[in-house]
């Protein structure tokens, strides 16, 4: 692929970069260089180079080499085929010039974050990278990377850990800091970046000159949007069939593609307005939509649709029980909560439900149900924790709760097992097998896990009880009887 010249492949029909790729030098570090950032942020960039040529993006594997072990070969370009029921089109990004493998390149990475000429450090590391409880949003003290890089600050491991090792650096050489710009799915990606960054500094020696430093960085938030499924062996043959030529790693995308985010970068920034990014004062907003709309729906859908027996989100949003009780979780118990008129939230639903039946994308749900940990307090509870403060019912938001408790025991409805992926999954694991199937005991054993629910919601009754009562109904009649059974 490396050969291939991007006059050959327009010549093909492929959308390929419309720079000289000799020509640009990278201005960003991406942390994070999986499947998402080059479905969303590196395709945005790729599309700015030709007029903004010192914004070239250099990424980061935090924990394993492979996306810089299959681009390499292939000067780290790419194909993103954008894929729905009309087909699949090619489009070449250009925009990551070099991957870096953090474990074995870490101080060429740090050294490359402290270059003058870079300007932001993003960072898709996922929920879990960033080492926090994800019911205060604060910092987890204990994390085990967490508390080696605080012992270790030269050979960080931790995202967190790495980016105040890089701000040591230019701070000990008076540059000014580079901009930390989180695109993860958080709420307030940017401010819970900057509290847990600035905490981190803190432990290291709060009022030290390195602490002050880091207080002036700044965190902007963004709300970043684009469905982007695991790459497959059949996807790869798809691609090669449409380019002709052979790509380690496609990535497989829709679309439909949103960014909005907060206009703060003193240390400058590309015109992302320019490619149809939309800068904005409060991202707020915009994140709690996503947050309480799509991704709500997302792991409701996903628990409730393994359990009911669907591999891909396409075919349990065809299922009528599923697609009602998401349009009503949405509208009924979602919106609501929402300051965003409604019409803009109705629109919004109805492009999401759309794009939930793309058939083309083959979007798994074990793939969305991974890390419900880490994912539930801003999908599900924070929503449920409005209704319950404006005294408004939540059946279905409930719902997806107790099939997210039904699905960690780890054993599907035919008795077959479950591969659970999460950083608690050990204690989940425990959980379950003392309950054993004993709806009570269950659902008592994980409202225990405060990083999820925190300390205030297992002391609500009717929370506990509509959960409870969701869970014993699954157990009993199973995941499709207990969605009809809502209504
Ligand atoms: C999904 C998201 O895997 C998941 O948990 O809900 O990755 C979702 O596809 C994106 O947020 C869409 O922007």
């Amino acid at each position: 692929m490396s050969e291939i010249h991007s006059g050959t492949l327009r010549a093909r029909g492929i959308h390929a970069m419309d720079y000289d790729r000799s020509t640009i030098t990278p201005g960003i570090v991406h942390l994070g260089i999986g499947a998402f950032h080059r479905a969303h942020m590196a395709a945005y960039v790729d599309s700015l180079l030709a007029k903004n040529p010192s914004w070239g993006i250099i990424g980061a594997s935090l924990r394993r080499p492979d996306t810089r072990d299959a681009l390499q070969p292939q000067d780290f370009l790419y194909t993103l085929a954008i894929r729905d029921a009309s087909g699949t089109k090619p489009r070449i990004i250009g925009s990551i010039l070099d991957v870096l493998d953090a474990n074995t390149q870490r101080a060429q990475l740090i050294e490359t974050m402290a270059d003058p000429s870079i300007r932001i450090v993003s960072l898709t590391v996922t929920e879990k990278g960033y080492c926090h409880d994800p019911s205060t949003g604060e910092l987890d003290e204990k994390h085990p990377d967490i508390v080696h890089d605080l012992a270790h600050p030269e050979t960080p491991i931790s995202a967190p850990g790495i980016i105040v090792a890089a701000l040591e650096r230019r701070r000990q050489r008076g540059l000014a800091p580079f901009t930390v710009m989180s695109c993860d799915n958080l709420p307030s990606n940017g401010k819970t970046a900057g509290r847990i960054v600035r905490r981190f500094a803190e432990l290291g020696g709060a009022g030290t000159d390195l602490a002050d430093y880091v207080q002036s960085v700044s965190f902007p938030s963004t709300m970043i949007d684009r469905i982007v499924p695991a790459t497959t062996d059949a996807d790869r043959s798809i691609v090669a069939d449409i380019t002709g030529f052979d790509d380690a790693w496609p990535i497989m995308t829709e679309p439909f593609t949103q960014w909005v985010i907060e206009d703060d970068f003193p240390a400058g920034r590309p015109p992302f307005e320019s490619v149809g990014a939309e800068l904005v004062e409060d991202v707020e907003p915009f994140e709690l939509m996503k947050l309480r709309m799509l991704n709500g729906s997302h792991s409701t859908m996903a628990y409730l649709g393994y359990l009911s027996g669907y591999q891909y989100v396409n075919e349990a949003i065809a299922d009528a029980g599923i697609a009602k009780l998401v349009h009503g979780l949405m509208t009924e118990e979602a919106m609501p909560t929402l300051p965003m008129a409604r019409a803009t939230l109705e629109a919004y639903r109805d492009q999401l439900l759309a794009r939930f039946a793309n058939p083309a994308l083959k979007h798994r749900t074990w793939q969305i149900a991974m890390d419900g940990t880490q994912k539930l307090p801003q999908r599900l509870l924070g929503t449920i924790r409005d209704r319950l403060k404006a005294a408004q019912p939540f059946p279905r938001l409930a719902l997806g709760v107790a099939a997210w408790m039904r699905y960690v025991t780890g054993i599907d409805e035919a008795g077959q097992p479950i591969e659970v992926k999460d950083p608690l999954a050990a204690r989940l694991r425990q959980i379950a097998d003392e309950a054993g199937r004993d709806p009570e005991k269950l659902a008592n054993g994980l409202l225990a896990v405060t990083e999820v629910f925190g300390t205030d919601l297992p002391q609500v009754a009717v929370f506990r009880d509509t959960v409870t009562n969701h869970l014993k109904s699954l157990l009993e009649n199973g995941a499709k009887e207990a969605v009809r059974r809502l209504g």
